[in-house]
């Protein structure tokens, strides 16, 4: 699956995750570090699936949990990877959610490509991934056509179980509104995003509740430090780019509570002419951050690949040694033969 707007899945699809499913004895469930809502309410629904077959199942996330609305989640998610029993190896499935690189999930403390793997994913990134090696053909369900993982989960979770009841209806509908910054990100194509969506609401999702869930709530000190960054920002070639960062001693001000990458990038994306949006912070005194955003055919992801990272086309990230100024005007530069 290949398509830019989401492809609905094929019984196929089901019949694979439901023979995964069939064929191992326990789970183990997995998004990849830095969590998002799309990645742990994949997690949640895709749990929900496996428990109707009365199956255990482990979840792991390398965290940190920093978003507001991903908080409640953190204490379903231990950090410590529950390492199956050399006899119960070969009856232990892992299933990654929201990446396809076991590397993405961070550190687990263990040899996690000893397990049988089922993939779901909306990353473009994955579909030119390697694939990891006990993954068959009929281990993934790929669609970067898709705005969100739980899009993916939900039809698995339809095409097997039918209809979810309202609490897993809310977390699908979350993971949903987050990954499209509330349908914000879809285009004319994406008729059967809202058609798939339009269900939840109809199992009992409230999109009003889920939006203040997401939006409220917000630190003194996120408007803080978000008027620090907006302060600092430079426009570059003609104003189609326009880069912020965020250094060290931000960091120790404002504390790493104090973040609202998401408010920056939709005030940064709304200037006048923009195509690019740069944001590096300094994580720690030899690495950065990179975050871009872009609007329309640029392509960051692709620019994110080159240090390392990955992301969609219009939003995506790395993890680079070096320091702000150096790490700027390589992108910067990167950015200008895109444009
Ligand atoms: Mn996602």
């Amino acid at each position: 699956m290949l398509a830019t707007v989401m492809t609905l899945l094929q019984t196929e699809h089901c019949a694979a995750f439901k023979r995964f499913i069939e064929v191992h004895q326990q789970f183990i469930i997995a998004g990849h570090k830095e969590p998002d809502a799309d990645c742990l309410t994949s997690c949640l629904g895709a749990a929900a699936i496996v428990a109707a077959f009365h199956k255990p199942c482990f979840f792991f996330s390398a965290g940190p949990f920093k978003r507001q609305e991903i908080k409640r989640f953190e204490y379903l998610f231990p950090k410590t990877f529950p390492a199956p029993k050399p006899a119960e190896l070969a009856q232990t499935g892992l299933i990654l959610v929201d990446c396809s690189e076991l590397e993405r999930l961070g550190d687990t403390g263990y040899d996690v490509s000893q397990l049988d793997l089922f993939i779901i994913d909306h990353h473009r990134t994955s579909v030119d991934a390697e694939p990891p090696r006990f993954t068959a053909s009929d281990c993934r369900v790929i669609d970067p056509g898709s705005p969100s993982t739980t899009l993916l989960i939900q039809q698995l979770y339809e095409g097997l179980l039918g209809r979810p009841g309202e609490d897993i209806a809310s977390l699908l509908f979350l993971g949903l509104a987050t990954d499209t910054n509330f349908f914000r990100f879809l285009g004319p194509g994406d008729s059967e995003v809202f058609r798939t969506a339009a269900r939840l609401a109809e199992y009992g999702a409230s999109p009003r509740q889920i939006y203040d869930d997401m939006s409220g709530g917000q630190l003194f000190s996120t408007r803080k430090l978000l008027g620090i960054m907006l302060g600092r920002t430079e426009q570059k070639f003609n104003g189609q780019v326009v880069y912020t960062y965020e250094t060290l001693a931000d960091t120790q001000q404002w504390g790493k509570e104090g973040r609202d990458s998401d408010s920056l990038y939709q005030l940064l994306l709304s200037v006048e002419g923009v195509k690019a949006v740069v944001f590096v912070r300094q994580e720690t005194e030899h690495k950065c951050t990179i975050g871009l955003r872009s609007r329309d055919a640029l392509d960051v992801s692709a620019i994110a690949a080159k240090f390392g990272g990955g992301g969609h086309r219009n939003a995506a990230g790395a993890t680079t040694p070096g320091l702000i100024r150096d790490v700027l005007s390589v992108i910067l530069d990167e950015l200008e033969q895109a444009l």
